[in-house]
């Protein structure tokens, strides 16, 4: 398994911040993510696919066998390539691999796996921090110190989207040699579209400005949007992500009223930052409603985000009504 790196992304990957230390972390990850997308193939043929782990990760989500395992492969990637620090969605601390590199990681490794059954696009996200004084350190920070961000989809393309903060690129796995291959070079999200993504069933728990925007998109062409608005909802944040990657549109998870979810469901390190990073350096916004997410400063390792994400004048709106 190996990427061919367009010539501008292994450019960038040699700058003297880098230390070649990132490129080889990309490529450790995109092996353990080709292991990934086979046990994904294999379906239900997988012994214990979809089966409940009987444990809980540090957010109390039930995990199920797939997640562990595949938090298994990207421990044992990492271990191979210049990381001192892994921190994982599904497990409660930091493992410390090996101090003296240059290297933080951290990544959900099988995101969307309530959906693991139904056979629906799933993925593995990560960010590349360069090390800090110490491991806390190295995460609890902005997500603009990341270096790298990307995601792999496990779907009928298993394909990786990724930015060093110059442009986002997507690569798509080909079977027949087991190279990822540059597919787009310059991901570009339309400033203005006419999709909404968000889980409705929720909707008596949003606040107003929730309200008010998704309310907008149902009037459609009849409301002040002035056009039909579309919706899609996948459950899996990266295949949400890709498709308005692929033709614009808006992602909301916000805060709402149920227990837990004051902060919106999705966590900061493991989710929203990298996906932000992504978003912003194809020529889309991501923020909680206020901020932007990349200038939010993480302040405990699975802290969760309201988030919002996509084509920029959407968002804009949503802040319009967040006011
Ligand atoms: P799982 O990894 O537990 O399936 O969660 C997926 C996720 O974090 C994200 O990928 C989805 O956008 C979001 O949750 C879906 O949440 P709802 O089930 O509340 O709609």
């Amino acid at each position: 398994m190996s990427i061919e790196f367009s010539s501008k992304f292994a450019k960038n990957l040699s700058l003297p911040k880098h230390q070649q230390s990132v490129s080889a972390t990309i490529t450790a990850l995109a092996s353990a993510a080709e292991q990934i997308s086979q046990l994904c193939a294999r379906g239900p043929l997988e012994s214990a696919f979809g089966a409940l782990a009987g444990t809980a990760n540090s957010d109390g989500d039930q995990q199920k066998a797939l997640d562990v395992r595949t938090d298994e492969i990207i421990t044992a990637a990492l271990k191979t390539v210049p990381v001192a620090y892994y921190a994982s969605e599904e497990q409660d601390d930091i493992i410390t691999l090996d101090e003296s590199q240059p290297l933080a990681v951290a990544s959900d490794p099988l995101d969307g796996s309530s959906n693991i059954d139904t056979n629906v696009s799933i993925g593995t996200i990560f960010a590349v921090f360069p090390k800090a004084e110490t491991a806390e350190a190295s995460f609890l920070r902005v997500g603009t110190d990341q270096l790298c961000a990307g995601f792999f989809v496990y779907g009928p393309q298993t394909s990786l989207v990724i930015t060093t903060g110059d442009g986002t690129e997507l690569y798509v796995l080909d079977r027949t040699d087991n190279v990822f291959k540059l597919a787009i070079a310059e991901m570009h999200i339309p400033e203005d579209a006419h999709e909404f993504a968000i889980n409705a069933s929720n909707t008596r728990h949003w606040d107003a400005s929730i309200r008010a925007y998704i309310e907008e998109c149902q009037h459609g062409e009849a409301g002040p949007l002035g056009a039909k608005q579309n919706m899609r909802w996948i459950g899996s944040l990266v295949a949400d992500a890709n498709r308005i990657l692929m033709r614009g549109g808006i992602f909301l998870y916000p805060e709402d009223d149920r227990n837990g979810y004051e902060h919106g469901r999705l966590r900061l390190l493991y989710e929203a930052a990298p996906v932000a990073f992504i978003i912003e350096q194809a020529g889309g916004s991501a923020t909680d409603g206020h901020t932007r997410i990349l200038e939010k400063s993480l302040k405990t390792l699975h802290q969760r985000i309201p988030f919002i994400f996509g084509s920029k004048n959407q968002v804009k709106r949503v802040m319009y009504h967040k006011r």
